[in-house]
């Protein structure tokens, strides 16, 4: 009777709705994918493909909205959106969750291990790129007309492996098997001018005209992926964008009969979009790096121009109140003089008003205090490369000299201090000033970040624009980063609250009032518990270490930079591991509090000492590892290849969160709200937003130690880190274990370069002065944890005070404050 049933079933397909899940999931799997035999991966493609048909109605209407209505339109510019997989976040959003486990039923396969078949979107290196994903999800679910523009790279944040405690780098291909969510769009093809030079000519009005030309032509193709906002049908776009070959450049070269000169500069072509630079923190200084940066900013800018006079023609005079343009770091800052230059050289306007509209779209987010990751440019790289780009520039630069003599007259050491050209033997291009003179707004992205930008960094531009600078304290997206990710805590808050704090997660304030409550105490130590065993899992599986769920979870995990002091960590499990060997010679173990610490990150592949750091770790754990005297008391993992994905199992199960970095340092961090919304306490130095968790939370619940950032200034002329090591027994013995060898026996003087860093009066991230008061502060977490029911009150206290810190509040601010959308 098989083809009877077939029959029935093929009927039964017919007779459903097609806009449902289950008929599009169906139609996929019999269009060619697979058939009988479909791997699961095709299973995964065709719910995907479903998803994004199902959007494509209200992707439709959205444009059609925005467009019709005038919304002001958002445009967000970056190099990097660390979108993660999409699968999961955009089924929460629709509202199709138990809709695709059902569809997917029929094939008896999990909807679970159906998601993580999908190969995580690593676009971006770290927290910005990260903060770019929580505001595009945010933008939709507020709905607020954003676009994002980025690049769509080929091969994203590299691949880590861990090979004899060393890191590897392996490439990411993560488009290998296709991406589902994409959709190519070729009607909104630009192209992007590279090279040649420029010329200039007098017209019949004595106006004076330049063109660059000779120009080497780069197209931009344009990928639009959906992002769905949370049950509100708004569907905005990220387009990201990928360079090709123009097709006019290769008929020159061919009708030339240069068949592979012309192939070779198609490649040099489609180079601009192939790799992500992996460095979070130090200067790239590569020429690809500024050919990315203009790539998108000019192409960005292109159709944002296309768009507008596709529908007002070329009068641009209200095309500022229609349009603004976040730039997310100064990595997009060349976007300023590219619009310039296009509404001066190809729109023909007036510099006056060209500069007006620039300086009413343009908004700036600075993400650093550190001064190697400030942008600078070889001006030489920009003659070369962008030549007209660079005489734009030196006019902005003239013209606001003029308001800057203005304002301190006669100071000549001012105008060469603040001028946006550094001079020296090889001028540089400082890309975060440009971004602040053309921008109407300059935002930190923490209380004290922006206190110590206008105090510091940009103080002279605080004096001279007050008005511009303003605070914006980041957030996360409490769809992913709690609903999604922790599906066990939220039925309990659902439980409890009803379901409002998915899309307002203020609501989880009225979790307060429950913390004496045994039973909530009693489910929520259960829920951790399971995520706990989860987590377990996972750390078997890739670092073959045994987490034992009682134990407490200690976790690190973040990229690994001297500034966020892993260091610091790797030194107290060392002084927890000799701690463990002399109580047991002293038969003094029951005062053991039994912990396993995790810290995961990947290092710049060029940063000597990240990578080394990582090498420490490894080898540490290995040492704590394989004493089975240790293990009760003690385990250590290092878990490779941290990503969005590895985020999202670990943060509910973490009970400890470190977020340690040297004050001043870290500009806001966002790992430390997804830790504390999903009920982790922290450990923590008064730095970045930690000063607002701990604001919110208080005191008691929150392990607080360290210099402040005054202190850290403070001390940085005098500092003697001898002195700190003498003063405390544990850093003392620490040192000793460290230098005698003992974690690197058969590799002698590896870790010398840490030693010395330590001990160096130059230490910037004044580790041994922290280190006293960070073990105190872990004491305080250990013998906390050994009452069960106020650990888990304390718990409770840190996700009901974390609603500050969903990433719709933020918008919200961005949206009222800085958009006016
Ligand atoms: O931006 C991070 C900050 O370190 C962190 O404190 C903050 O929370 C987060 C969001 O505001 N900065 C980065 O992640 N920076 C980079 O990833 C980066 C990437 C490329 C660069 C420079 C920095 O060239």
């Amino acid at each position: 009777d098989k083809p009877l049933k077939d029959d029935v079933k093929k009927l039964q397909q017919d007779c459903e709705p097609c806009n449902s899940l289950s008929a599009s999931l169906n139609r996929y799997m019999n269009n060619g994918l697979g058939q009988e035999e479909y791997a699961q991966h095709d299973l995964f493609h065709a719910l995907a493909s479903s998803v994004k048909e199902l959007m494509l109605d209200n992707w439709r209407q959205t444009r059609a909205k925005d467009s019709q209505y005038q919304t002001k339109q958002v445009a967000y510019l970056s190099l990097e959106f660390l979108m993660g997989r999409a699968l999961g976040n955009a089924l929460l959003n629709l509202q199709l969750t138990d809709e695709s486990r059902e569809a997917l039923s029929q094939y008896a396969v999990d909807l679970e291990s159906l998601e993580s078949l999908e190969h995580d979107a690593g676009l971006g290196n770290g927290g910005l790129g990260r903060l770019a994903a929580c505001f595009l999800d945010s933008c939709a679910s507020l709905d607020i007309a954003v676009t994002g523009y980025g690049i769509r790279y080929e091969y994203g944040m590299f691949a880590q492996r861990i090979v004899d405690g060393y890191q590897i780098e392996g490439p990411d291909r993560w488009l290998k098997d296709g991406n589902p969510w994409e959709v190519r769009v070729p009607n909104h093809n630009v192209t992007v001018p590279f090279f040649g030079h420029t010329e200039s000519y007098i017209d019949k009005l004595g106006r004076r005209h330049v063109t660059w030309v000779d120009t080497q032509d780069v197209q931009a193709v344009a990928y639009d992926m959906p992002i769905p906002g949370y049950r509100n049908s708004r569907i905005n776009t990220l387009r990201l964008w990928k360079s090709e070959a123009t097709d006019d450049f290769d008929l020159a070269e061919f009708n030339q009969g240069d068949y592979t000169e012309a192939v070779a500069r198609k490649n040099l072509a489609e180079q601009i979009t192939m790799v992500l630079y992996p460095n979070d923190a130090s200067e790239n200084g590569k020429e690809l790096r500024l050919r990315q940066q203009y790539f998108l900013s000019s192409a960005s800018l292109q159709d944002l121009l296309n768009n507008w006079i596709k529908k007002n023609g070329i009068d641009f005079s209200d095309f500022a109140k229609a349009n603004v343009m976040q730039l997310n770091d100064t990595h997009p800052s060349v976007a300023v003089p590219e619009l310039m230059r296009l509404l001066v050289d190809n729109y023909a306007l007036e510099w006056e008003q060209a500069w007006d509209i620039t300086t009413n779209i343009m908004a700036y987010t600075n993400h650093t205090l550190l001064p190697e990751a400030l942008e600078r440019w070889p001006v030489r790289m920009f003659e070369q490369m962008l030549p007209r780009i660079l005489e734009i520039i030196y006019e902005i630069n003239a013209r606001y000299l003029d308001d800057v003599a203005h304002h301190w007259p006669g100071d000549a050491d001012m105008l060469a201090k603040m001028s946006i050209i550094e001079e020296g033997c090889e001028p540089h291009v400082r890309m975060a000033y440009l971004a602040i003179v053309a921008s109407f707004s300059v935002n930190g992205v923490a209380g004290l970040h922006t206190q110590l930008l206008t105090s510091g960094l940009f103080k002279h531009f605080y004096e001279l624009w007050p008005e511009k600078f303003n605070n914006k304290t980041n957030g996360v997206t409490p769809r992913r980063w709690l609903a999604h990710c922790n599906p066990r805590l939220a039925a309990l808050l659902t439980k409890r609250l009803g379901c409002q704090w998915v899309g307002d997660l203020q609501h989880l304030q009225a979790l307060s009032a429950f913390t004496e409550d045994k039973a909530l105490i009693d489910e929520w130590r259960e829920v951790k518990l399971a995520n706990k065993r989860e987590l377990s899992l996972m750390i078997a599986k890739e670092c073959g270490v045994e987490f034992e769920p009682e134990m407490m979870f200690d976790v690190q995990v973040k990229r690994i930079h001297e500034y966020k002091r892993q260091l610091l960590n790797i030194l107290h499990v060392i002084h927890l591991y000799h701690e463990i060997l002399t109580a047991i010679s002293d038969n003094r173990l029951d005062k053991l509090v039994p912990r396993c610490v995790l810290i995961g990150g990947k290092a710049a592949p060029g940063y000597a000492m990240a990578k080394l750091l990582i090498k420490l770790a490894n080898n540490v754990a290995h040492m704590v590892n394989s004493d089975p005297q240790i293990t009760p008391y003690l385990r250590f993992a290092f878990l490779p290849n941290y990503n969005v994905s590895a985020m999202e199992k670990i943060c509910p199960a973490t009970d400890l969160s470190q977020q340690i970095s040297t004050a001043g340092k870290e500009a806001s961090g966002t790992g430390n709200m997804k830790f504390m919304m999903n009920g982790a306490l922290t450990i923590g130095t008064l730095d970045g937003a930690n000063i607002e968790m701990l604001e919110e939370v208080g005191e008691d619940n929150f392990f607080l130690f360290g210099l402040n950032a005054s202190q850290v200034h403070s001390l940085q002329d005098n500092y003697q880190p001898e002195h700190f090591i003498n003063q405390s027994p544990a850093l003392k013995q620490v040192m000793k274990l460290l230098q005698s060898g003992h974690f690197n026996l058969l590799e002698p003087g590896i870790f010398d370069p840490v030693i010395e860093s330590i001990k160096s009066p130059t230490d910037p991230w004044m580790t041994a002065a922290d280190f006293e008061s960070y073990r105190q502060a872990q004491q305080r977490a250990a013998s906390a944890y050994q009452d069960p029911d106020s650990w888990t009150q304390m718990s409770i206290r840190n996700t009901a005070c974390s609603g500050r810190f969903s990433s719709d509040v933020t918008i919200a601010a961005y949206r009222d404050e800085i958009w006016k959308a």
